[in-house]
């Protein structure tokens, strides 16, 4: 009912971040480019195997301060069971998932007050996503019409010969190239675009053609994570070719990049091999420390930070969105808040409860020193609070969804419900 959604208002409204002025507005007006990481963990970057780096392209953009990026290194996903699906959920609705099953199926229908309609009513924004894959899988053609996205290029758009295809779908090198005039028909419509690039072979079994490699696997006898890294090195170089692609056509310097990873790609199953390839025992503490992803940001006029530190993750990225857009977050039902401001707060919930924050973590029913690593055994009441409070907020989220509660909120004045019927994907739409 409406009062339950006041209970939710009360909650989103404090822990609502003020826009940091360095940053609010910068992005108006501009294309968004935004990059999804299939199964890609932050230990990657940098992470030289063999004495060699495994990301090359994507080190240069966190370490070359002439690139402009601004790296997260402290970013979490909080996905759960929905997987990619979830990860797309959080950036775009600053809600988390369900806490089994993916919301995209089981709430693929609910009212949303999400990015891509958004930036369409207030500024003229055309959005769209771009997989290799059909469109039905994690019901992505219908939940998106509920999500007010404007263009849906799923498999039907690309050239799905056997070659190009691997695993899922469509090999990540082809997808981007195949891309490209998409893009840019999309770059030919009045108003800017909000383009959602979502790769998918560096996914598990972690499996390329023959010939597809340009480094050695790992050595440890685990054939998922041995081959992980020359996934990651096939997305790596997928992107450094894209991204000259854009440069080539004029799209890359007046546009946001965003680039994200969606969850872990190495299951807790594959603990020894970890242990073998990090030199390191992969404890409960060391596992959740392991579900950071990247997020990286690049906004033409602003100068990049270099790498931030401050804990963050999937559901804060929304609220940092509308920031940059100079469309303050302060009216909208979310539980995140914006990456860049001062007041944003360092805890960083997972989908089952656990949470992260700078000094202390909560995994599996215990708190733990981040420095020493240690079980704490006496929990300061602050941190009790904290873990309540994450309790709170997640609760506060499936009655979110449970009860389709945005039905009886109105973020602004002349806000429009999203009709799913004014959506229609697929070539004879176009
Ligand atoms: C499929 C792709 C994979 O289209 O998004 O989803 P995942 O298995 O990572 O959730
Ligand atoms: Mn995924």
């Amino acid at each position: 009912s409406s009062e339950d959604i006041t209970e939710v208002e009360n909650y989103t409204n404090k822990k609502y971040a003020e826009p940091n002025a360095e940053f609010f507005g910068k992005a108006k007006g501009k294309n968004i480019i935004k990059i999804h990481l299939e199964s890609f963990q932050s230990f990657l970057i940098d992470f030289k195997l063999n004495g060699e780096e495994v990301t090359p392209f994507l080190n240069s953009l966190v370490h070359d301060e002439s690139k402009n990026f601004t790296y997260f290194d402290n970013f979490f996903h909080q996905t759960g069971q929905g997987k990619t699906a979830d990860a797309e959920f959080l950036l775009d609705n600053s809600l988390y998932g369900t806490p089994q099953g993916a919301a995209f199926v089981t709430k693929g229908t609910n009212t949303y007050q999400s990015l891509p309609a958004i930036m369409g009513q207030k500024q003229d924004y055309t959005s769209a996503v771009f997989h290799g894959d059909e469109g039905s899988f994690w019901n992505r053609n219908q939940i998106y019409k509920y999500l007010g996205v404007d263009k849906f290029y799923d498999s039907s758009y690309y050239d799905m010969s056997r070659e190009n295809v691997i695993n899922y779908g469509l090999k990540d090198k082809p997808f981007f190239k195949q891309s490209m005039p998409l893009i840019e028909t999309l770059d030919e419509k009045e108003g800017p675009f909000y383009a959602h690039m979502m790769t998918l072979t560096h996914h598990y079994p972690f499996v390329l053609d023959e010939g597809e490699e340009s480094i050695e696997a790992a050595e440890t006898g685990d054939g998922t994570v041995d081959r992980y890294f020359q996934t990651a090195r096939y997305l790596d170089e997928s992107l450094k070719q894209f991204f000259q692609d854009l440069k080539e056509k004029g799209l890359y310097e007046d546009s946001v990049i965003m680039i994200y990873g969606d969850h872990y790609g190495i299951s807790e199953n594959h603990n020894r091999a970890m242990k073998e390839v990090l030199g390191e025992e992969i404890t409960p503490l060391k596992n959740a420390n392991l579900q950071r992803v990247p997020y990286m940001i690049r906004v033409p006029g602003v100068d990049g930070q270099g790498i931030n530190h401050e804990f963050t993750g999937q559901v804060d990225v929304m609220p940092t969105m509308l920031h940059l857009l100079g469309i303050d977050a302060k009216n909208f039902i979310q539980f995140g808040s914006d990456m860049f401001s001062k007041e944003h707060k360092e805890f960083v919930p997972f989908r089952n409860g656990d949470f992260m924050t700078e000094e202390y973590s909560y995994v599996k029913g215990k708190f733990y020193d981040n420095s020493s690593g240690e079980v704490i055994e006496e929990p300061t009441e602050q941190m009790k609070e904290r873990k309540e409070q994450v309790h709170y907020e997640l609760s506060l989220n499936d009655e979110v969804l449970n009860g389709d509660l945005l039905r009886f909120y109105e973020p602004y004045e002349d806000w429009e419900p999203i009709d799913a019927s004014d959506y229609r994907y697929g070539k004879a739409y176009d």
